[in-house]
């Protein structure tokens, strides 16, 4: 049984699927053209954010098996310490025929602290294999991953680092920044390594709702689709289910709060986000508080940390039952978390190229439809509030 506070949800009212079905054009082009790469390419490097080791990996890149394939977790800068049964679990994956998906799964980092991507090509130089090293004058590496998970920052790390040259690939803090698969770019001399950079692709029909919006406050996600507002409030939702109370003294509430908007009101106040007439600007509070959470401002955490035994729903349950008492003692909570820190080839074609069919000529919502909605939704929202 769930034991939630009193002053907290049971559930959160998701806004419906619409809101967090986001599969443009150049996602579905970034997806065949990374799989007619794939034959001139070595090795797989699937960049995932460290956040999330066991939700929001792209079933669609099933269709790069075939190469070896290594999981680098992203971002390990804003997760706490890797739990070794994690990695245990990520690595006993396997696909449909049996075949182990990772051959490495290696825990990194590309932001300022750029931690451990030098452990990249030891586990490439592996997982290739002496036959296949033998035989090649150069190697080639395919990046993919979900979009914003840091992908062309690994690319212009691993550069600088490996091959002490200068930064070529475009990054930035929203997702959708690498439109197109890039050329070639030379990462390492002896041997000579070459690396891909591709579009981050989101899942095309991601139905369960927790993981979309556990998504979209990571930032995988449009803002604008689902609502800055909304993606705040769920982010609020999975700290006080997690038991993660970081935000009481960072914007000087009086104690834990399940309602957004007594919580966007301390946002507001703390950077002052004034509209004319004195009003709270929510809207640019609610930007600041998933920010803050993006950059680590409110400690290092696993979202959706769910072992595959584990749905979303029950790690939340589990979280919740000691949330009672930590809601007593949100200080003691907080130091607490500060101290822990298929197969490709011509089949494997045809199914992909069906499953983009598929995903093509389902009921898939407009781009314009999608904004209009999230604008009515944002309009909605600031009425109730009794906004303008
Ligand atoms: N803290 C931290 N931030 C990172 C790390 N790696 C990348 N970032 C930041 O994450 C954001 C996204 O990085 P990108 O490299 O553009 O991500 P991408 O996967 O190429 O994104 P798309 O091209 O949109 O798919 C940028 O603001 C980076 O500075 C990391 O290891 N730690
Ligand atoms: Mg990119």
């Amino acid at each position: 049984m769930t034991m939630c506070a009193a002053w907290m949800r049971h559930s959160f009212q998701h806004v419906g699927k619409t809101a967090t079905h986001w599969f443009p054009g150049h996602m579905a082009a970034g997806l065949r053209a990374m799989q007619k790469n794939l034959r001139r390419c070595d090795c797989v490097l699937e960049v995932h954010d460290a956040r999330v080791p066991f939700i929001g990996r792209n079933p669609q890149f099933k269709y790069l098996a075939g190469t070896p394939r290594i999981l680098l977790l992203n971002k390990a800068d804003l997760a706490p310490t890797p739990q070794p049964e994690e990695k245990e679990a990520i690595m006993h994956e396997c696909l449909p025929n049996g075949e182990l998906v990772y051959s490495d799964v290696l825990y990194i980092s590309c932001g300022k602290k750029q931690a451990d991507v030098r452990q990249v090509m030891p586990a490439v130089l592996k997982s290739i294999g002496k036959d296949v090293l033998d035989s090649r004058q150069h190697l080639r590496l395919l990046i993919a991953g979900m979009p914003n998970v840091g992908k062309s920052s690994l690319v212009n790390t691993l550069r600088s680092v490996l091959a002490n040259k200068r930064k070529c690939a475009r990054t930035g803090d929203r997702p959708g920044v690498t439109r197109t698969v890039q050329q070639d770019v030379k990462i390492h001399d002896d041997p000579p390594v070459y690396i891909l950079d591709t579009p981050g692709v989101m899942i095309p029909d991601l139905d369960n709702q927790d993981h979309a919006m556990t998504l979209a406050m990571l930032g995988t996600l449009r803002d604008e689709l689902v609502g800055e507002e909304h993606v705040a409030d769920y982010l609020l939702f999975s700290l006080n289910q997690l038991g993660i109370f970081s935000y009481v003294d960072r914007y000087r509430l009086d104690g834990p709060s399940d309602n957004i908007d007594v919580v966007l009101a301390a946002v507001a106040k703390r950077i002052g986000a004034l509209l004319k007439g004195g009003e709270h600007d929510t809207l640019r509070a609610a930007c600041a508080f998933l920010d803050d959470f993006r950059r680590g401002r409110l400690g290092p955490f696993h979202l959706g940390f769910n072992p595959p035994h584990m749905t979303h729903a029950e790690t939340f349950t589990c979280a919740s039952t000691s949330v009672a008492a930590a809601s007593k003692s949100h200080q003691q909570q907080q130091h607490q978390q500060q101290q822990q820190q298929l197969d490709a080839g011509d089949d494997g074609m045809a199914a992909f190229e069906a499953a983009l069919h598929t995903t093509a000529t389902s009921s898939k919502p407009t781009k314009k439809r999608l904004q209009r909605e999230a604008i009515k939704r944002h309009d909605a929202r600031r009425r109730s509030r009794g906004h303008a």
